[in-house]
């Protein structure tokens, strides 16, 4: 059992959730919480710190985009590119447009307040290679102002070919292409046009050039040991039933990592889906795709579709902290230590986590049988269960079975708790957003929500706070075999 510690570093309550394109978002999936015994040393040393990469990462690391790309070379029906929207919290949408000078003060800004800080992207609010020069001489300001962080770049693809040897250059390791088809057919549903070689393109032309260059452009990357990570947005009706092709093809080129996200559409935003009602995937026909696309390569499930100005943690949002009248007014300096210093504690707390999980998992075996349950908990980060219930405002999903606990997505709430008080219907919604798990793991529950959650059949499990996520899980399984009360297999 892990000691009852709350980290040094604790985050921020999570609070919301751009790698370019908008419409979306144990050993689980980099999908698995993928651990240096998964793969090189080489590509572990790319990914343990950056916390779209990893899903363990998650927990600890830090990102931030910087909006200094506002073009873009082709229209995509999720898309809408507008300014100044605040409350917005998909990709695409941003408070301001940055000049890369402007951009590497604000890392610099980030990096003196927020230890957990390791990767800086540039996801929009247009195509980052659409703005070659802004995002080039962007990386090269930040590199030369604080190289202790990575580079991350998103990308449609169509521009990417004539830029591999660039963002070779400046050591960029991480670049996303959206792939959403293969198929010309499917393409002209999504992309009403693209402008290529000073020319406009439309319909099926349109959709074969911009496969060939994302196809080209990937195969340039992986070549040269960059890793890639495919964004797909799932459009039911549209190219659901055509991913698990695009899976099959990225993979074969050296894709690293596979992140298939859910449309968002909605009329407000005023995208082309949004205006003629093309719907989202539910949770569970995201999830049913994403299993079956599972197998021989990583599979992210912990992406947060975030803005392109987003600052923090996956899933919180400081970017009010850091505009550019603040940052105009801070003091400003290079300091990598606390970095360093927070990476070596995140160390030290892998191992401990790993050693507790390893054990847990040891104290199981034998004991499981086929059973799968899905169970929710609350974090604030640092991979411990470590926020109120009421303060919840995303619950973490994870799969328990005889082979562990496997982290398979994430769901938002409102936060239940009103400043002291609970609000009834706030906490019908919670309650359904996990009507499919058997738990939710909390710090703290009150009485009456308690009462809610086992009417609705959902026990709150309160007894593992502030410890590890997964070994506790591992923990309550057990426990439940040993006191032989079979679960039901409420997994999809
Ligand atoms: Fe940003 Fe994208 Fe780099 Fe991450 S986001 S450019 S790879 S640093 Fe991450 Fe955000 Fe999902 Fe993108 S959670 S939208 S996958
Ligand atoms: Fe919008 Fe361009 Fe990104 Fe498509 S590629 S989502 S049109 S910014």
């Amino acid at each position: 059992m892990p000691p009852k510690v709350i980290p040094i570093f604790a985050p921020q309550a999570a609070q919301t959730s751009g790698c370019g394109a908008k419409g979306g978002s144990g050993k689980s999936s980099c999908g698995s919480s993928a651990a240096p015994g998964d793969m090189s040393p080489e590509v572990w040393a790319k990914v343990k710190d950056h916390p779209c990469y990893s899903e363990q990462a998650h927990h600890h690391f830090a990102r931030m985009h910087i909006a200094v790309a506002p073009a873009c070379n082709i229209q995509c029906n999720y898309c809408n590119r507008k300014y100044d929207c605040a409350n917005e919290s998909r990709p695409g949408v941003v408070s301001e447009k940055l000049t890369p000078e402007m951009a590497a003060k604000k890392v610099l800004a980030v990096a003196a307040e927020i230890p957990q800080l390791s990767v800086v992207g540039i996801a929009g609010p247009g195509d980052a290679l659409a703005n070659p020069q802004k995002t080039f001489h962007t990386f090269n300001l930040i590199q030369q102002a604080a190289p202790d962080i990575k580079l991350c770049l998103s990308t449609n693809g169509l521009a990417l070919p004539d830029h591999v040897q660039a963002i070779a250059d400046l050591n960029v390791d991480h670049v996303t292409i959206t792939i959403n088809m293969l198929d010309p057919e499917v393409g002209e549903l999504i992309y009403p046009w693209i402008f290529y070689n000073h020319k406009r393109w439309t319909g099926r032309d349109a959709a074969k050039i911009l496969t060939e260059r994302q196809m080209l452009g990937l195969e340039m990357l992986t070549a040269k040991g960059i890793l890639v990570k495919v964004n797909s947005v799932m459009i039911p009706g549209v190219n659901d039933r055509h991913l698990a092709e695009v899976n099959k093809a990225v993979k074969s080129r050296g894709a690293f990592l596979h992140n298939i996200m859910p449309l968002i559409s909605d009329p407000a935003h005023g995208t082309h889906y949004g205006l003629t009602g093309q719907r989202g995937p539910a949770p569970q026909e995201l999830k049913a795709l994403q299993d079956s696309c599972e197998g021989g390569m990583n599979l992210m499930r912990h992406c947060r579709q975030c803005r392109a100005d987003a600052v923090g943690l996956l899933g919180e949002d400081r970017g009010a902290e850091f505009t550019s009248d603040k940052i105009a007014a801070m003091d400003i300096a290079y300091d990598p230590k606390p970095r360093q210093a927070y990476r070596s504690y995140v160390e030290r707390e892998r191992r401990d986590q790993e050693a507790a999980r390893a054990s847990e998992l040891a104290a199981m075996a034998g004991q499981a049988g086929g059973d799968k349950v899905l169970v929710a908990v609350t974090t604030k980060g640092g991979s411990r269960i470590n926020e109120h219930f009421g303060h919840a405002s995303e619950f973490q999903i994870y799969e328990l079975s005889g082979a562990g606990a496997k982290f398979v997505g994430h769901r938002k709430v409102e936060h239940y708790c009103q400043g002291g008080w609970g609000e009834e219907e706030i906490l019908e919604d919670v309650t359904a957003a996990i009507k499919d798990c058997a738990a939710v793991f909390v710090s703290r529950i009150g009485l009456c929500p308690r009462k809610d959650l086992a009417a609705a059949g959902i026990e709150a499990v309160d007894a593992y706070a502030h410890e590890y996520i997964e070994s506790s899980l591992i923990a309550w399984f057990r426990q439940r075999l040993e006191k032989d009360q079979p679960v039901a297999a409420t997994a999809a």
